[in-house]
């Protein structure tokens, strides 16, 4: 850590904030090139301890940068995590309304959730699976507080990896039924394809995301809780929206979800 705890607050309030007012702001490393990924994660601490504070309680976490291009561009060694607040939850046929966002993408996810927790180091494929209660179609509403979307791992990390809103299918229970890597998944913009992907376009299957999410955390003193919800990064290309858009993204076997962006 290079930071002084006073600061971690300030940043993760200047975060927050432009969060809260829909206000870009510049990546908090062109301010403070010291700041290393330990910081980064106690400033996205410091922002779900601020939510908390208001009754903003977390419902999940979520991995970023999964796919392989997007950790080459970010040069990163490993993909990064954040949570994921209940106030930002939504259901398949929500209305999101745009002038709270700030320059909003959607990307196609599978989301799951444990029935006993789980805990790195050492934490497989087979661990997941063996502990998912249930695996479900959802989409994640990223929306980077930085302008232009333009940032680094360190600042990415610290604005709680851009989650803004997730939208989530129904429940699938019988787990050993879907082929998760070969999970097709199709996003529609106004009814035209904008992205394809499957379940092992994230890091070879979703299920690894997990396993690698339980490591990381393992490695700070941390696991993941049963009964929340994981989202395992995304299986496509993250696609702008704006007001007027309706996303619906077709997932094979585990049905369908759509929004109205207004
Ligand atoms: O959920 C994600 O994969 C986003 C990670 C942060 C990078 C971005 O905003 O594209
Ligand atoms: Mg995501």
């Amino acid at each position: 850590m290079t930071l002084p705890a006073p600061s971690i607050v300030a940043l993760a309030h200047r975060l927050e904030q432009a969060e809260l007012n829909a206000a870009p702001i510049s990546m908090l490393t062109d301010e403070h090139p010291e700041i290393d990924l330990a910081d980064a994660y106690a400033i996205q601490d410091a922002i779900r301890d601020a939510k908390a504070a208001r009754g903003a309680n977390v419902r999940g976490l979520k991995m970023g940068l999964t796919s392989a291009a997007k950790i080459r561009q970010m040069g990163v060694s490993e993909p990064i995590y954040g949570f994921l607040n209940a106030d930002h939850a939504l259901h398949s046929g929500a209305e999101i309304s745009t002038a709270q966002l700030i320059h909003p993408k959607v990307e196609a996810e599978i989301g799951f959730v444990l029935k006993h927790p789980l805990r790195g180091p050492d934490c497989q494929i087979e661990d997941v699976l063996a502990a998912t209660a249930y695996i479900v179609a959802a989409v994640e509403v990223i929306d980077s507080r930085y302008q232009d979307f333009r940032f680094d791992a360190r600042s990415v990390i610290a604005d709680n990896t851009s989650a803004a809103r997730y939208v989530v299918g129904e429940r699938h229970l019988d787990v050993t039924s879907l082929d998760l890597p070969h999970l097709k998944i199709s996003l529609r913009k106004n009814g035209i394809v904008a992205a394809v992907g499957s379940g092992a376009d994230v890091l070879g299957h979703p299920a690894a995301s997990v396993a690698m999410l339980a490591n990381m955390l393992g490695s700070r003193g941390r696991y993941i809780p049963a009964e929340v919800l994981i989202m395992t990064g995304g299986a496509t290309e993250a696609v702008p929206v704006h007001a007027g858009d309706c996303i619906t993204v077709d997932y094979d076997g585990l049905g369908s979800i759509s929004m109205q962006f207004t």
